[in-house]
């Protein structure tokens, strides 16, 4: 069943059960014993500091992301991932050319407030979230209109939230720190990176 997220500005769309909880499951074990996990520096004030998560990035060999003069190239698709990304461009009626993948892998890892608003993103692009392991907690905030009231959603294992329209121009969103015991949470955001327009730069 799907849930359309009341919010203005954005068109976001929750399934709870995506994924069956057999399939849910065959994946996240996959994905922690053979994904190329890594944890990336980000720089915080200035410093660089480790990234608090994993993360992994698969794709098409052109879905590159260029930043600071570097070329980033994806890993070569896990079979698992490609087929998980076709049934969801079927689902969607979209493309999608990587994924790149968080796992938090206790209470204290955790993602800060941002829009998946990248240039290689285009405009309003369409965002598939799959969540497998521990419900995590995940907050949406509009970034003008204070008075809109915040979100926040519990992604379970199996689940798959739709982010698409403006949601990205006019919401941010976090995936705070958790004091409470929680094992390890995988989220993959399926994402079409438009590197021919990229190309033509
Ligand atoms: O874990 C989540 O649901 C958030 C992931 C996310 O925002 C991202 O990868 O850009
Ligand atoms: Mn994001």
């Amino acid at each position: 069943m799907e849930t359309v997220i009341p919010i203005v500005d954005g068109d976001c769309r929750l399934l709870e059960q995506f994924l069956t909880q057999g399939e849910a499951n065959r994946l996240l074990d996959e994905l922690l014993e053979n994904a190329a996990w890594q944890q990336p520096e980000i720089t915080l004030y200035g410093r660089k500091v480790k990234s608090p998560r994993l993360a992994a990035w698969y794709g098409d060999p052109q879905a590159v992301y260029r930043y600071s003069g570097l070329v980033n190239r994806p890993s070569p698709w896990l079979s698992s991932l490609l087929e998980l990304r076709y049934r969801l461009e079927a689902f969607i009626g979209c493309r999608f050319n990587s994924v790149l993948m968080n796992q938090y892998r206790d209470g204290a890892d955790s993602m800060g407030w941002h829009a998946d608003d990248e240039p290689e993103l285009g405009p309003d692009p369409v965002i598939a979230s799959v969540s497998l392991g521990s419900s995590r907690h995940f907050l949406m905030k509009h970034r003008k209109h204070r008075a809109e009231p915040s979100v926040k959603l519990s992604l379970h294992h199996g689940s798959l939230l739709i982010m698409g329209g403006t949601t990205q121009q006019h919401w941010k969103h976090s995936i705070s720190k958790t004091k409470s015991a929680v094992g390890k949470r995988i989220n993959l955001t399926y994402r079409l990176i438009r590197g021919d327009e990229l190309g033509a730069k």
